[in-house]
């Protein structure tokens, strides 16, 4: 019996622990843990967990510590941009934690423009792609490494500006910031280190991410039914999100027929008074538990 496992490293606690550890749930994997356990194993498929800090995670891939990780790009790529020798790469782009990295400035201040960054200070935690970005617009700025609390540089007048993670947008208005320039969009990625492993090991890392983008496509996507007149039919079809070829089944009802689709995109309300508007009734949206193409 193979003996091989491939181990995991997820964000131990934090804003990505949750949903990581769901993304694997809805895989199939179940990762039972008490506090301040670092270590479990899945009993479902040769996998082990890590659980560790977030900036960790690149480093731990990178050098063969782990064979996977789950990771914010932020971290990743301010940790790729930094180092030498760095050998994760992406695997797959999974869609949650999506935040942006961005240079943000006070509120009707003298920094209106990105050429108007040329000689401040800009505080940051991430002083790679920050210095990546100001090389690639060719101007000339300070970068003040702060490992928290970059927002209140500006107000204490340590900084001119901040490169910091943003999400809603909250965290500036609260401290009289605003955003001027995105320099990364961010999300939780899967990676792996670049060179291969043995056939089993990589069987298992394919088994492990066809899961995953199974899970991820059926979260988006929604089973759709609605009785709608035959006439209607290429019209309606037209109005459904990220679906080509849906079902059509005669009614008992003469002129009348049952549509059932598949739509790999979000269906909005204002889709479902678009289908009514064209004729479709008993419009009925579920949601998709698992999919394999
Ligand atoms: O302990 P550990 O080192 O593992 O975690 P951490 O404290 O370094 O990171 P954590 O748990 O805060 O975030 C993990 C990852 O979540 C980040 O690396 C990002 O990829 C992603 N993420 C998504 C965010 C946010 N949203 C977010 N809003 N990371 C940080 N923030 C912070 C941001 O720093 C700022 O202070 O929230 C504030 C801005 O939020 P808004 O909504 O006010 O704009
Ligand atoms: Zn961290």
């Amino acid at each position: 019996m193979s003996t091989e496992r491939i181990r995991i490293a997820l964000q131990k606690s934090g804003r990505m622990a949750d949903d990581s550890l769901n993304l694997l749930k809805n895989c199939g994997l179940h990762v039972t843990r008490s506090r301040d356990q670092l270590f479990c194993r899945i009993k479902e498929l040769p996998i082990d967990v890590l659980l560790v800090r977030d900036d960790d995670i690149p480093n731990f891939v990178s050098s063969g510590i782990c064979d996977l990780g789950i990771v914010g790009d932020n971290v990743y790529s301010e940790m790729k941009c930094g180092a030498e020798n760095f050998s994760a790469t992406v695997l797959e782009r999974l869609g949650f934690s999506q935040c942006r990295l961005s240079i943000a400035v006070p509120e009707n201040g003298a920094i209106n423009s990105v050429a108007d960054l040329a000689n401040t200070t800009i505080a940051t935690s991430y002083p790679n792609l920050l210095q990546q970005f100001l090389k690639a617009n060719n101007i000339q700025a300070k970068t003040l490494v702060m490992t928290g609390s970059v927002e209140v540089a500006p107000r204490l007048k340590i900084a001119d500006a901040i490169c910091d993670i943003v999400a809603s947008g909250a965290t500036l208005t609260a401290n009289n910031l605003t955003e001027l320039q995105i320099v990364l969009q961010s999300e939780a990625l899967l990676i792996r280190p670049q060179q291969k492993f043995s056939p089993e090991k990589e069987a298992i890392i394919n088994r492990l991410r066809a899961r995953m983008q199974g899970a991820l496509r059926a979260e988006d996507s929604k089973y759709v039914m609605m009785n709608a007149p035959r006439v209607a039919v290429d019209q309606i079809t037209k109005l459904l999100p990220g679906c080509d070829s849906p079902t059509i089944m005669d009614l008992n009802k003469e002129g009348m027929v049952a549509i059932h689709a598949v739509c790999r995109e979000s269906v909005f309300w204002e889709t479902m008074e678009r289908l009514q508007a064209a004729g479709a009734s008993a419009i009925l949206v579920l949601p998709i538990e698992k999919m394999m193409a």
